[in-house]
């Protein structure tokens, strides 16, 4: 849930990007955090575990949209994929705003992707959030490995995206996609904000 502040005229979008262990939901972070100027972004939060880096969040303010007089600020998450962490994960997605969900688009890691979607769902309906109302972003990434061992973002489609949400295909490390990603997700968010009422 979006938070309001009336005063500072701001309002606090929740981003939180899941997906399976090694999916690259960190590399999508670190490269927006290294994207925005420095006076525009918070400091990246990282909360290391034994087994894992993944395990951490950071605070962005990004300039990527304003709603009547208010400026809003976008918080990026990341979650822990592995199966083990699952409190850590429900944490992280309470009060969600949205979710880009980044699937490791190599074929034998298919199956993960589909435990962890499947885990995403049953832990937003734990919060009392059907997954259909909450907006959704589904990111292809790791495209840029050889054609042999990836699916290619129509089969993911086909696969995976029985709502059809927005999809992008993305190579986190390199930066492909993963602006596109954001920015279709943020511009969900703040529509859906609008839709809502909130107003100067
Ligand atoms: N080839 C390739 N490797 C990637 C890509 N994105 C992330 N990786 C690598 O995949 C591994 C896991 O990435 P990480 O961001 O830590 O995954 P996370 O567990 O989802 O946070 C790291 O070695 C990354 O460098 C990508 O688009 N292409
Ligand atoms: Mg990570």
């Amino acid at each position: 849930m979006s938070l309001v502040n009336f005063a500072a005229r701001e309002i606090t979008c929740k981003l939180v990007y899941y997906g399976p262990g090694r999916s690259g939901k960190t590399t999508n972070l670190q490269y927006i955090h290294d994207r925005v100027p420095e006076a525009r972004r918070g400091r990246m939060v990282s909360l290391a575990t034994k087994t894992d880096r993944t395990l951490f969040f950071d605070f962005l303010p990004l300039d990527l949209g304003a709603i009547s007089g208010f400026t809003t600020r976008f918080q990026l998450y990341t979650v822990p994929g592995q199966v083990y962490y699952n409190a850590t994960r429900r944490l992280v997605l309470q009060g969600a705003d949205g979710v880009v969900f980044v699937v490791d688009s190599q074929a034998r890691r298919f199956d993960d992707n589909v435990e962890s979607l499947q885990n995403l769902q049953e832990n937003l309906l734990d919060q009392g959030v059907d997954i259909r109302q909450l907006p959704v972003i589904l990111q292809y990434n790791k495209q840029d490995l050889p054609r042999d061992l990836v699916l290619s973002p129509a089969e993911l489609d086909d696969a995976l995206n029985f709502r059809d949400v927005p999809s992008f295909g993305a190579d986190a490390l390199t930066g492909r996609g993963v602006f596109e990603t954001l920015k279709a997700l943020s511009s969900r968010v703040l529509h859906r904000l609008t839709d809502s009422g909130v107003s100067g």
